[in-house]
């Protein structure tokens, strides 16, 4: 199988990144989806800096291969996370939330590829000047903090616009996805809901089982009226969350209503109270595997869709 530009860039042996999900993503699920041959990432969500240098020393401990660390950049602690990134001389990082700009120059400077989440063109556009290596781009089917677009029509207009590579996110669990990605134009996948659902993800078993028990339909956005709209899975916290909005509730009083919901359900197991982030496809998550084996499954599912759609094409 041939390399994407992703690959020979970050030096990994699949297009697959595994999202970088704070509260969920460790260093235990980033070491795991690394030495599978994917890019594990570390998800620095709000921690602070000692936090982080424990996790990226459970991933070096752990493997030699290249992995990432994401920066959520309305954290009140990204200067102190940017610094260790720094000293730890983290191979990748991946940022969301906010526009890097800033600490690209930095970054360079000590050979760290810096991949934003981009969820418009505009956006895009104006990373790649700025100097970074690749792109996500990151569609509203994700969980999480999501922009407006759907990654169908988000990914060829983002590939359109730029020259780097991209990376496609938001809807995908398998090597379909994989394929239509590929197909419109993107070189690689990053997956956050799968792989909440291995075997090396440390959040509550509550929240994997709900995962699995998620339909379709499970997920909402809650937070629009706030400017930072949030997907989860519908549970009382989220009914709560929008009764609220409905009623007009101050968007600094529903931002602080918020604080501390994700970490009550990732790592405290409450169903109702926590913050449920996940993508829509949380309804095609059949099961709990380790990370080699979704990574394993997403190329070999590619592999078989590839072949089928050149049967459908006739082989030239
Ligand atoms: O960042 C995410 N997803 C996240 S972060 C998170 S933790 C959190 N905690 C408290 C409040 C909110 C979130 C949970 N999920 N995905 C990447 C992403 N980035 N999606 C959308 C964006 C984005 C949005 C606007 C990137 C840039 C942007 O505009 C910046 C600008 O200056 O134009």
């Amino acid at each position: 199988m041939k390399k994407t530009r992703i690959c020979e860039l970050l030096g990994i042996e699949y297009p697959i990144f595994q999202g970088g999900m704070a509260w969920v993503a460790t260093g235990e699920l980033a070491a795991a989806v690394s030495e599978a041959g994917a890019l594990g990432i570390i998800g620095s969500g709000q921690a602070p800096a000692d936090w982080l240098r424990r996790e990226i020393s459970k991933v070096k401990a752990t493997t030699q291969k290249p992995f990432g660390v994401n920066v959520m950049l309305m954290s009140p602690f990204v200067d102190e996370v940017m610094q260790v990134i720094l000293e730890e001389q983290v191979p990748v990082i991946t940022t969301g939330a906010g526009n890097p700009g800033k600490y690209v120059p930095g970054l360079k400077e000590i050979g760290t590829k810096v991949i934003p989440v981009v969820a418009s063109v505009a956006l895009a556009k104006r990373l790649e000047k700025v100097g970074v290596d690749a792109l996500i781009a990151e569609g509203m089917e994700s969980g999480g903090h999501i922009g407006e677009i759907s990654t169908m029509p988000l990914i060829p207009q983002v590939v359109d616009a730029v020259k780097i590579p991209v990376i496609a996110a938001g809807g995908i669990v398998d090597g379909r996805g994989l394929v239509a990605a590929l197909a419109l134009g993107a070189e690689g996948v990053q997956m956050g809901t799968r792989f909440m659902c291995a075997e090396e993800c440390m959040i509550s078993p509550l929240v994997k089982d709900k995962i699995i028990k998620a339909k379709d339909r499970s997920t909402v956005i809650t937070g629009r009226s706030t400017g930072h709209p949030v997907r989860c899975i519908d549970n009382h916290f989220t009914r709560e969350f929008e009764q609220h909005e409905k009623e007009g509730m101050d968007a600094a009083e529903l931002e602080r209503m918020g604080q501390g919901r994700l970490r009550l359900a990732m790592v405290d197991g409450d169903l109702e109270n926590g913050s449920l982030m996940a993508g829509q496809i949380a309804g095609a998550v059949k099961k709990i595997e380790p990370a080699a084996q979704i990574v394993q499954d997403v190329m070999q599912s590619a592999e078989r869709e590839y072949c089928r759609l050149t049967a459908f094409f006739g082989k030239r």
